[in-house]
């Protein structure tokens, strides 16, 4: 049977389940990537596992999120992660080197390889073959210890590419369009893979924009093949030995995919996805007016794509740059995980060179890696930058979490990241348009959004060839390989008093009875749970950062949420968080279940929950259940008392459970979307607890 290029990886790395779509399977990770933002965490639970020595081929511990260092927070943490990196065998990418996807990328990344993330874009080194997936830190701690990583065998949507772009379209429209035919909901449990004639004349850091961004579609991951394009990459980054070639199989079929969409709310989904797939096929609407629309697989024709955006509040309010002209901005900024390769700022500097800024913008830009900013720095584009009026940002996440270059009330901001939920760059009421680094640069120059196209040919600016260098300047000095084995004993580990031991999970009560302590709408993101930005620098002390959850839902003199959940807590009862669709959309963060855990939350009710998310709730002992009859949403309100009989039953093996809602004297038939190895999981009071009885039953 030919096979896909995802088929071949899993395949090869399969060590339970068998390969069938919507199946358990669990499968050996080679690489890991921790970032610190998540990475403290894991690498305390990998210390409560008692693992002393990680098992994979290769983990890195990366240093750049939490930069600011606004008091010891973020020192402690950095310090922690460098000296507990050394100790259990992980190498350490040390702050200033750059963001841990683009690092990760330059210098570790392997075609045919697994990689498990704690960082919701580990996907983005699927622009080099890998099959690279972002986790919960819990998920990732068991990875480093050897465990297998446990996934839905995905259903492969596949992509093809033909043609090539036009002059000044770029990656960033790819993706983005793409977006406007799966949208963020409705693709977990699938894999996108990327195959055609067309690939061939995208570079490496091109493809790793479309995978990076392949994260808000929802899917797993995102694949690219690995071919002459990847090979000269890694001969230029002084790796050609990591090479494998990887392509489907001539006569690889990809699945065909269905999406029930809403025949008047989607409409322009389905316009998109009958212009650009291929045997559409649209069923007949039910009493809701929703149809089941279902294709073979996405053809997009490079030469056809034009400048796209994305406007706050998701990545999938997609509008052409033309239908935005106009549009006056005050800010731009470019860098991120998505669009901060060398070839991306070489292309701005070349746009920028000899012009100023607009004098009503301000631009950032932050390179992706200390590579990227050493070889701006040594071939003059940075001082171009600089000349420009470029505020140059360090190598790092920055801006993109929404730590620093906040927007002002009422501004509209051009951004090359990745993601755009409301209030994420930290300016509440911001409008945040996600770009290409092609229509940052020309924007910035004119203050206001400007289709490139367009404005180059009026300014008269010939749209820059940036080819792959043939070199890349490599320099791995700030990344420290670990202390051999025989001296691991010796190292101290840094242990600052802002780092608090995570708490464990419980069992769930065979008859639980709890409080409804929030309902919330459709698409709540893990930044609308848990805010990064200015509260990052709790995400190693859970009772602190807790405090937090929902802040930006809680009211003025009211109560908290957190307030509230643990007033529940402590009359004895279980807190229950109800949500619309697509729960817990966006990061990794498992801090987004953790602390609701520590709050006492113990079931999240959902109409549908997201995959990264829903498993680290199980992960800590939270429950998700999902509404068998949407409508039975809008039946509940905030206070309402539920209960549920028959836990331990329901969670070893039922499909459904009833949920009584004694407040409203109503019942609703909930689906227990579990898979195996959750039940037990779940049953254990948490992967921690599960991970701990498995080694004592194993000793
Ligand atoms: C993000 O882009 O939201 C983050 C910050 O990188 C997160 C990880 C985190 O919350 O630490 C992610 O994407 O997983
Ligand atoms: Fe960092 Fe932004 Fe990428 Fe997340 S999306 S890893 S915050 S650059």
């Amino acid at each position: 049977m030919p096979r896909t290029a995802v088929q071949k990886i899993l395949a090869e790395h399969l060590t339970d389940g068998t390969l069938t779509p919507g199946e358990q399977i669990g499968i050996r990770i080679d690489q890991t990537l921790t970032q610190d933002a998540t990475g403290t965490t894991a690498f305390l639970l990998l210390e409560a596992m008692g693992v002393p020595r990680v098992r994979t081929e290769l983990s890195v511990s990366y240093v750049d999120h939490n930069m600011a260092q606004f008091g010891p927070e973020n020192h402690n943490d950095h310090l922690y992660l460098q000296s507990i990196a050394s100790k259990v065998g992980a190498v350490h990418s040390r702050p200033g080197n750059g963001i841990c996807h683009q690092v990760h990328l330059e210098r570790f990344a392997a075609p045919g390889k697994t990689l498990l993330g704690s960082d919701s874009h580990t996907p983005t080194a699927g622009g080099m073959g890998m099959l690279a997936m972002g986790a919960g830190g819990l998920d990732v701690a068991v990875a480093m210890g050897g465990g297998a990583f446990y996934l839905t065998c995905p259903r492969v949507i596949g992509v093809e590419l033909r043609g090539r772009l036009p002059d000044w379209v770029a990656a960033k429209d790819i993706i983005i369009t793409l977006l406007s035919i799966l949208t963020t909901r409705g693709n977990v449990g699938c894999v996108v893979e990327y195959f055609g004639e067309g690939v061939a004349s995208l570079p490496v850091p091109a493809r790793a924009t479309c995978t990076n961004m392949g994260a808000e579609l929802g899917v797993t991951t995102s694949v690219f093949p690995a071919d002459d394009v990847t090979r000269q990459f890694l001969e230029a980054q002084g790796r050609a030995g990591a090479f494998a070639p990887l392509s489907a199989d001539d006569g690889a079929a990809y699945d065909r995919i269905t999406k029930r969409l809403h025949a008047k709310r989607d409409a322009q989904t389905i316009a998109a996805i009958r212009r650009h797939c291929t045997d559409v096929a649209v069923g007949d609407p039910d009493a809701d007016g929703r149809v089941a629309v279902s294709f073979g697989h996405v053809v997009l024709d490079l030469a056809a794509l034009e400048p796209m955006a994305a406007g706050t509040p998701s990545p999938d309010n997609v509008c052409r740059v033309a239908d935005a002209a106009e549009t006056p901005i005050a800010q731009v900024a470019i860098g991120s995980c998505t669009n901060s390769s060398y070839q991306d700022l070489m292309l701005v500097a070349q746009v920028l060179r000899g012009r100023t800024v607009h004098p009503n913008v301000e631009l950032a830009i932050a390179p992706g890696s200390r590579q990227v900013l050493g070889m701006l720095a040594s071939n003059g584009a940075l001082a171009d930058l600089v000349a420009a009026g470029a505020r140059i940002l360090e190598s790092g996440c920055g801006p993109c979490i929404g730590l620093g270059f906040s927007p002002a009330e009422g501004e509209v901001s051009l951004r090359t990241f990745n993601r755009n939920f409301a209030g994420r760059s930290g300016t509440r009421g911001d409008k945040v348009y996600l770009v290409s680094p092609e229509t940052a640069a020309l924007s910035a120059l004119s203050g206001r959004i400007v289709d490139p196209r367009a404005t180059a040919a009026e300014w008269g600016i010939a749209c820059p060839r940036i080819n792959a260098p043939e070199a890349f300047a490599v320099d791995d000095g700030m990344i420290q390989p670990p202390a051999p084995p025989e001296q691991a004993e010796q190292v101290e580990v840094f242990r600052g008093s802002t780092i608090v031991k995570p708490p464990a999970g419980e069992p769930l009560p065979d008859r639980l009875t709890g409080e409804v302590t929030i309902t919330v709408g459709d698409k709540v993101t893990t930044d609308d749970i848990m805010p990064a930005g200015s509260l990052l620098k709790y995400r190693s002390n859970v009772p602190e950062y807790a405090r937090y959850v929902f802040n930006a839902m809680n009211e003025p003199g009211e109560p908290t949420f957190a307030d509230r959940t643990l007033a529940v807590k402590d009359a004895g009862r279980a807190g229950i968080i109800v949500a619309g669709d697509s729960y817990g959309q966006g990061s990794s963060r498992e801090h987004a279940a953790l602390c609701p855990m520590f709050l006492g939350v113990r079931v999240v009710l959902a109409k549908s929950i997201e995959r990264i998310h829903q498993a680290n709730l199980v992960n800590f002992a939270i429950w998700p259940l999902v509404f068998a009859d949407p409508g039975d949403y809008d039946d509940i309100d905030r206070g309402d008392e539920l209960v549920i009989d028959g836990v331990a039953e329901a969670v070893a093996g039922g499909e459904t459970i009833a949920v009584r809602n004694t407040t409203k004297d109503s019942t609703y038939t909930c689906r227990v979307e579990l898979a195996p190895r959750q039940r037990q999981i779940l049953a254990a009071g948490g992967l921690l607890n599960a991970t701990r009885a498995e080694g004592s039953n194993r000793s």
